[in-house]
């Protein structure tokens, strides 16, 4: 790695009137950013430099840097701006300029906050799924896997027998459906089966042929950050700086999947909470959310329920995490991110739609502010 040079966004906005003045919109979501970090690390891993930027300042301070971080930087300008283009599934279109949720549903015997609830009986799961519809999430996102802490890892021939025909029966109520797993196999059968976003935790890594088989298929893909290798998603990482560390493999891997074939639209991004970090590696990169979108492409968060939260309120057990876990959502649409995986749906659409009203207010009523 040569010197690189980071863009982190550090006073948002809700709206474009920023008290600082002029604020840019983030990854076309209703946020704003008035002035920034622009930090430079050497190879070694070191952060050699930090300095504020506002937005006005931008433009001239990255056309005055050496050509090795121009470049970088000027990408890094133009991904934080980027308005994304809607994804289609299906009958459905998912658009980026509101927060989207993504309601879990998992077929497996062990999840550690739903585990065995769903997997015996298609009926109940397929009233679940058909209530967070209603309820308005935009996606079913369903795995067949647990990737907790110690879970055993399934056999593929039950980990489809899980999920294929759930799948059928998500696609005949109309749902755009992510399939949460890291086979092929699985991959190739739920997308025939009418998923269409695969949704896969070790970043297409746990099998060589998940790159190919997603270029293929055309499907959008969520890649997430884990430390260490594809088969052990919780070994912890020894990071040298766990924000820009993650930074950089998000870019890696976005990068290895646009080399293999696969859209650039079709290529969403997760920091990966819970996932082989301790809980000040947890928080450190989620109030870093807003420089993710430096790399130009959708964000999702997934801390739904997630050990953390636990950590910060006397080790509640997991069906007891909903306040964290909306607390956490309401910060994340903050920060501009675009898609939240989450099990409780209709408490996190009422936060979005909350969360949507105040920011629509902020939009059309500057009388309160100073001239
Ligand atoms: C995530 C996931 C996440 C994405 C799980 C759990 C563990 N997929 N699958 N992001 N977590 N994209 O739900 O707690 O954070 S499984």
């Amino acid at each position: 790695m040569t010197r690189k040079l980071y863009i982190r966004p550090i006073a948002l906005a809700d709206s474009p009137q920023s008290e600082e003045g002029e604020a840019v919109r983030l990854g076309g979501a209703m946020v704003w950013a008035s002035r920034f970090a622009l930090i430079v690390r050497e190879e070694d891993g070191k952060v050699v430099s930090r300095e504020r930027v506002s937005a006005a300042q931008m433009p001239t301070v990255l056309a005055a840097l050496p050509a090795d971080l121009g470049a970088m930087a000027e990408t890094q300008w133009a991904g934080l701006r980027k308005v994304h283009a809607p994804i289609q599934c299906g009958a459905r279109t998912i658009r980026f300029e509101q927060p989207q949720v993504m309601g879990i549903l998992n077929m497996t015997p062990d999840s550690f906050s739903d585990g065995g609830k769903f997997l015996d009986d298609l009926e109940i799961a397929a009233a679940h799924a058909a209530a967070m519809l209603e309820a308005g999430a935009a996606i079913i996102d369903l795995g067949g896997e647990s990737t907790r802490p110690g879970a055993a890892a399934v056999w593929e021939g039950d980990e489809l027998k899980r999920v294929v025909p759930m799948v059928e029966r998500l696609a005949a109520m109309g749902a755009a459906i992510s399939v949460d797993t890291r086979r092929p196999a699985v991959m190739e059968a739920t997308l025939a089966a009418g998923a269409h976003i695969i949704n896969d935790v070790s970043a297409l890594r746990y099998d060589p042929r998940s790159l190919e088989l997603a270029a293929g298929s055309g499907a959008p893909v969520v890649l997430m950050h884990a430390p260490g290798k594809a088969d052990d998603l919780h070994s912890s990482a020894d990071f040298d700086d766990v924000v820009l560390d993650v930074f950089d493999w998000l870019e890696a891997r976005r990068d290895a999947c646009l080399a293999a074939g696969i859209a650039r639209e079709r290529i969403i991004l997760d920091p990966g909470f819970g996932f082989g970090l301790s809980l000040a590696q947890n928080l450190a990169l989620f109030n870093a959310l807003p420089l993710f979108h430096a790399l130009g492409q959708p964000l999702l968060v997934g801390v739904s329920r997630k050990r953390m939260i636990g950590a910060l309120s006397n080790e509640a057990p997991a069906h007891q995490r909903l306040g964290g876990s909306v607390a956490l959502a309401v910060k994340a649409m903050d920060a501009g991110a675009h898609f939240l995986r989450v099990h409780d749906v209709s408490d996190t659409v009422q936060a979005v739609r909350v969360w949507r009203g105040l920011r629509d207010a902020a939009l059309t009523d500057f009388s309160q502010l100073p001239i």
